[in-house]
Formats: C-alpha cells, sequence, structure tokens
C-alpha cells in the first residue's frame, strides 16, 4: 500500500544517512573486529551513555543534494542537481570528499554550469572517475522513480551520475545501486529470495540497452576486476555456500574500496547476509546488522554501509530502523522529511 512504501521511503533515506554516520569513524581501516562494533552499537542503544554526535560526511550532503533537486524541480535537472551538490561543497568543504571530485566542482563553478556534463569528462585524463560517488548518492533517484519504469530509473540513475562520474564502472555501479534500492522497496516484506534478487539484478543489467558505447564494458571490465555482472554471480556463489563465508573472502572477491566496482556488489551482499544471523554480530535488527556487517569488513566502511543501509531500509521500512539512531545522527529529521517529500510527489497525495 502507498502507506506501506511512505515507511518504506524513511527506512531508506535514514539507512543512507545511519551508514554514513555510523560508518565514517572506521573509514580506511582494514577490518573492524565485531566486538569493537558490538560495543560501539551498544553504547549508542544505551540511553544513559554519552558518546560524541555522529557526522554524516560527503555520502549525505550529496543524497540530500540529489533529493531536495528532485523534490524542488519534480523532475531530473542536471544544472539543478549540480548547483546543489556545488553550493553544499563550498558551504561544508571538509565533509571528505573524494581527492578529486572536489575538481568538477571548481569546474563547474568557474564556467558557470555552463555545460554540466563536461567537467566530469575530463577527469582522470578524460576516462571519467569510476568511485562511488555516484552510486552513493543514488537512493532518492530509486525512491523518485519508484513508480515509473525500470528504463525511467536506469536513464535517471545514469544521467545523475554523469554530473561527476563518466567512467562507465562510475554510473552504471550507479545504475547497480538504484536498481538494487528500487527492488527491495517493490519487494513485499519479509518474503525477499536472496537468490531471486540477485538474479533479477543480473536479468536487468544484462538486458539493458545503453545509449553509451563504453557500456559494452558492463559485464568485463578488464584490468584484473570483473564487471557487475560478474560480481552479483560471485555473490550469488557466497550466498549459496552453506560454510560461514569469512569477511575476509567477502572483501578478497567482491572488495572494499572507493571504486563503484569494488564497492557496490559489496553493500548489495552486506544487505542480503544479514537478512539471517550473522555469527559474532550481537543485534538482532536486520537493518542495523546489515550496516555493521558492512563497516566490519574495513575499507570504504561510510560508503558502503550507507549503500548497505539504503537497500536495507526500503526492505525493512522505518519499523525496522531502532529509534536510538536518531539520537546520534546529525541531519535525521532532514532524511525523514525529504522522504516524506519525495513520497508525496511520487504518490501526488
Ligand atoms: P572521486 O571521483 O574523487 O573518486 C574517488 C577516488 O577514486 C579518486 O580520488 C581516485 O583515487 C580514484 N579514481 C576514480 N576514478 C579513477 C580513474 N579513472 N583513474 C584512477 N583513479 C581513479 O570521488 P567519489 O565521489 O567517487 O568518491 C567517493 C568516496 O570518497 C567515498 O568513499 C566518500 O566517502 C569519499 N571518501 C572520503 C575519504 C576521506 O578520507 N575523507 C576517503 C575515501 C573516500
Ligand atoms: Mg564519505
Ligand atoms: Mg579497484
Ligand atoms: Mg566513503
Amino acid at each position: 500500500s502507498i502507506e506501506a512504501l511512505l515507511g518504506r521511503f524513511k527506512g531508506c533515506m535514514l539507512g543512507a544517512l545511519a551508514g554514513d554516520c555510523l560508518g565514517a569513524p572506521f573509514e580506511m581501516d582494514s577490518s573492524v573486529a565485531l566486538s569493537v562494533l558490538n560495543n560501539y552499537i551498544n553504547k549508542l542503544a544505551d540511553p544513559k551513555v554519552r558518546v560524541p554526535y555522529k557526522a554524516f560526511t560527503d555520502d549525505t550532503a550529496m543524497t540530500q543534494s540529489v533529493a531536495q533537486s528532485l523534490i524542488d524541480e519534480k523532475s531530473f535537472s542536471e544544472v539543478d542537481m549540480a548547483k546543489k551538490f556545488v553550493r553544499a561543497y563550498y558551504k561544508e568543504p571538509r565533509r571528505g570528499y573524494g581527492a578529486n571530485i572536489v575538481n568538477v566542482f571548481a569546474a563547474l563553478k568557474a564556467t558557470n554550469f555552463k555545460d554540466v556534463w563536461a567537467p566530469a569528462a575530463l577527469q582522470f585524463d578524460g576516462s571519467g572517475s569510476y568511485g562511488n560517488g555516484g552510486a552513493m548518492r543514488v537512493a532518492p533517484v530509486a525512491l523518485f522513480t519508484a513508480a515509473a519504469s525500470t528504463e525511467e530509473a536506469i536513464n535517471m540513475a545514469r544521467d545523475s551520475a554523469l554530473i561527476t562520474h563518466s567512467h562507465a564502472q562510475g554510473y552504471n555501479g550507479a545504475i547497480l545501486q538504484c536498481l538494487a534500492v528500487r527492488n527491495a522497496l517493490l519487494s513485499p516484506s519479509s518474503s525477499l529470495n536472496p537468490q531471486e534478487y540477485v538474479e533479477g539484478l543480473i536479468s536487468t543489467l544484462s538486458k539493458m540497452r545503453n545509449p553509451r558505447e563504453e557500456d559494452q564494458d558492463l559485464c568485463s571490465e578488464g584490468e584484473g576486476h570483473g564487471g557487475f555482472v560478474d560480481s552479483l554471480h560471485v555473490l550469488q556463489e557466497l550466498l549459496g555456500r552453506s560454510d560461514q563465508v569469512t569477511r575476509e573472502e567477502v572483501v578478497e572477491r567482491l572488495g572494499n574500496d572507493v571504486s563503484a566496482i569494488n564497492s557496490v556488489p559489496t553493500a548489495i551482499y552486506a544487505f542480503l547476509r544479514a537478512l539471517q544471523p550473522i555469527q559474532g554480530i550481537e543485534s538482532d535488527s536486520e537493518f542495523l546488522r546489515s550496516i555493521v556487517y558492512a563497516i566490519s569488513l574495513g575499507g570504504d566502511t561510510d560508503t558502503i554501509a550507507s549503500m548497505a543501509g539504503a537497500i536495507a531500509g526500503a526492505y525493512h521500512g522505518s519499523q525496522g530502523v531502532p529509534e536510538f539512531l536518531g539520537r546520534h545522527c546529525e541531519a535525521w529529521e532532514g532524511a525523514l522529511q525529504q522522504a516524506e517529500e519525495l513520497h508525496k510527489i511520487v504518490y501526488k497525495n
């Protein structure tokens, strides 16, 4: 129902925020002991314990801009979205942005947004960024296109990424993350079959007709990396194993770095793995378990946890989000408000 979907919209926006805020303190650790994370979460859950406030980073700053642009424009506008990215960056440049994306912001500003696609296309000697920055901020696109066709969702995900990420891995990562959120959002609750869910993602990516010639490397990226479809097959294999798959193996086979190819499939895996209890993680919230597990893998912890949280929140809904998180994460109310406004636009109520 439309009312139940409002809870899913809220869960998605809160999950993206919570993953970023909870994961940021561990960014670039090689891995994080589960005992440390259990202790971390128990402290947050204890109303008597005072702990430092959890600030959001670039992941959330950019997600807020994507959401606000869709809310203000009621459609995708690359110029408005680019302006919101740039305004947010210059207002708060120390939110932990990627090392190179800031050159895109500077060029957009210097050229007064005359050709919004051009600065991204010039990154890395013209190859474009393959970072996960397009994927980490795409969740509001999945919400905004929830009632539209899959093709519309794909095209808007690609366009929203292309403002900063013109490498095929950069925008295809955004497409995959958008589809992961969309399919979680539209799955009936408590009935998701992980293998079928991944099969659905593989099938959509495999059938995608791409207007851009670079997209031929959707399935095979060279340089020792498999493409997104290859990673999804790995994910299926890991999910189907009867033995306990170690975190080391997950990192080795799916990755945990700032590239989209080595982080989006990992986030999807964290969501699916956390549907079952995970040995060593105390929390019995499936939502929180996905975020804790994502952080425990180390590497780009805020971004992988944010992407896992967005998917998990879209599936479990706000009722699956532990209330105590709202006391600790910056901009909680803002995320709830954007979720409500997006829901209102999509369902015209
Ligand atoms: P980005 O476009 O700067 O890409 C991130 C990084 O990926 C770049 O700085 C490069 O090192 C590398 N990279 C991307 N494309 C190429 C290429 N074609 N050739 C060679 N290297 C390449 O920024 P982004 O928005 O994609 O990055 C998102 C990540 O940055 C997120 O994890 C986010 O949390 C943030 N981040 C911040 C810190 C920090 O210390 N504050 C650390 C890691 C990541
Ligand atoms: Mg970040
Ligand atoms: Mg890599
Ligand atoms: Mg990060």
